[in-house]
């Protein structure tokens, strides 16, 4: 089962990432990672795509050549959860240092 994210929880997952931010008009947070070039921006989108496969967890994402729009929620509470916490983790792990 999954739980919105509330309250102090919330707000301390929130502190801890960098360079996302609450989208205005729903639960959800966004980000936008730069790559030198598409085959960059691909590569890491496929290595997200199998993250997000093992944890039944999807990305709304756009890629338009070398940059990649991430929007995360969890669909199933309308709202932020823990998975959207590590995918965004996961995310930065994987990206390029300028991005983490
Ligand atoms: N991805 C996201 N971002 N939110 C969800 O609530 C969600 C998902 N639910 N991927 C999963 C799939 C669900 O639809 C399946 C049936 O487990």
């Amino acid at each position: 089962m999954v739980e919105k994210l509330v309250g102090a929880r919330r707000h301390a997952a929130l502190a801890e990432l960098h360079g996302w931010s609450e989208v205005e008009d729903r639960d959800a947070i966004r980000k936008v990672y730069h790559f030198p070039d598409f085959a960059a921006a691909w590569g890491f989108m496929s290595r997200v795509a199998l993250k997000a496969e093992r944890m039944d967890h999807h990305p709304e994402w756009f890629n338009v050549y070398n940059r990649v729009e991430v929007i995360l929620s969890t669909h199933d509470v309308e709202g932020l959860s823990e998975r959207d916490i590590e995918l965004a983790h996961h995310m930065d792990g994987i990206a390029p240092e300028h991005d983490r």
